[in-house]
């Protein structure tokens, strides 16, 4: 049964506009860095920085420092640097050797619009670029800044997003059991969500409960957040029905609802939702936004 935290959700300000500006600005700013770069992967990587997208994984990092009673503002260039491996991630998922979607938030994706040869290679910029920004722009003790890296990098690697994204390549089209959805899931979506509010509460020096607590509601949110991708391409333009051929690999992509149906499917995010709220409330910080922001996962509509 869903918790009284998660019923009567008022959808209004549940996300911190405030904060996607200063990202969006940000952004801009790393983007028109590379003056010495060829044109064309210049304008790929501010093509695909600048086209939109929720910057869900940058304003958790910030709003993980503001609720720490920091200044947001100390950890933007590692919240910014996360949202170029994110944004490395779907240009490379869009190829046609993987998803083979012609668009990315409502605009021609980054292969459409410059060809896969420059598509590969502004997500390999992309990723480099993300480890450059913390390295030449994040201000904290080398300490820190390696910890931080670290995160990061296991976070998007070999052990992180990219074996999700090879777990969910290889299984689709065969059956699979929960674990294994979760695993994919988990490593594909969760981790980069993860290392966002971590790479928050480290730079901000929180303490190893802390940043237990950190780590559980944002492995909480991230797996709802993956429950709630999988709910909206049900309903969306991709057409993607249960049971049915996805559009774009011609094979059965493996998701929650085809596994537990929509409804089960539904509860079992606002069940997610219920323990980061429960958890985040549970130490002693300013956990306003971070209760607000998951909540809103519940209710986003892309
Ligand atoms: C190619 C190494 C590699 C990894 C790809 C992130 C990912 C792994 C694939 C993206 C495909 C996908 C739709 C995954 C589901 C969850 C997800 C990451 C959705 C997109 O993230 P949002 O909703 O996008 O934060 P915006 O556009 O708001 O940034």
């Amino acid at each position: 049964m869903p918790a009284k935290e998660v019923n009567n959700i008022n959808s209004s300000e549940l996300y911190p506009s405030f904060l996607v500006k200063e990202v969006n600005n940000n952004i801009k700013y790393y983007a028109n860095k590379y003056r010495e770069s060829p044109p064309v992967l210049r304008e790929a990587m501010k093509y695909t920085l600048t086209c939109g997208g929720k910057r869900f994984r940058p304003v958790l990092c910030l709003l993980t420092a503001r609720s720490l009673g920091k200044d947001y503002r100390m950890v933007i260039p590692t919240a910014c640097a996360i949202e170029f491996i994110h944004t490395y991630s779907l240009i490379h998922d869009d190829l046609p050797s993987i998803d083979n979607d012609d668009f990315r938030r409502g605009k021609p994706s980054c292969h459409r619009k410059f060809g896969e040869d420059i598509a590969i290679l502004t997500g390999d910029a992309l990723l480099t670029e993300a480890f450059n920004i913390v390295l030449k722009y994040q201000v904290a003790d080398d300490r820190l800044k390696i910890k931080v890296l670290s995160e990061i990098s296991d976070a998007s690697g070999a052990s992180g997003m990219v074996a999700g994204q090879v777990a969910d390549v290889y299984y689709t089209g065969k059956r699979i059991d929960k674990n294994k959805l979760e695993y994919i899931h988990r490593n594909k979506t969760g981790r980069l969500i993860t290392a966002s509010v971590r790479c928050g509460a480290i730079l901000c020096k929180a303490d190893e409960n802390y940043l237990n607590k950190f780590t559980e509601y944002s492995e909480n949110i991230g797996f709802a957040f993956q429950i709630i991708d999988d709910i909206l391409d049900i309903a969306s333009d991709k057409k993607i029905t249960l049971g049915e051929k996805d559009n774009y690999s011609g094979k059965k992509r493996n998701t929650f609802p085809d596994m537990w149906g929509l409804e089960k499917s539904r509860k079992i995010a606002e069940e997610k939702i219920n323990n980061a709220i429960t958890v985040i409330k549970s130490i002693d910080i300013d956990y306003e936004w971070l209760v607000k922001i998951a909540k809103f996962l519940l209710t986003r509509k892309a």
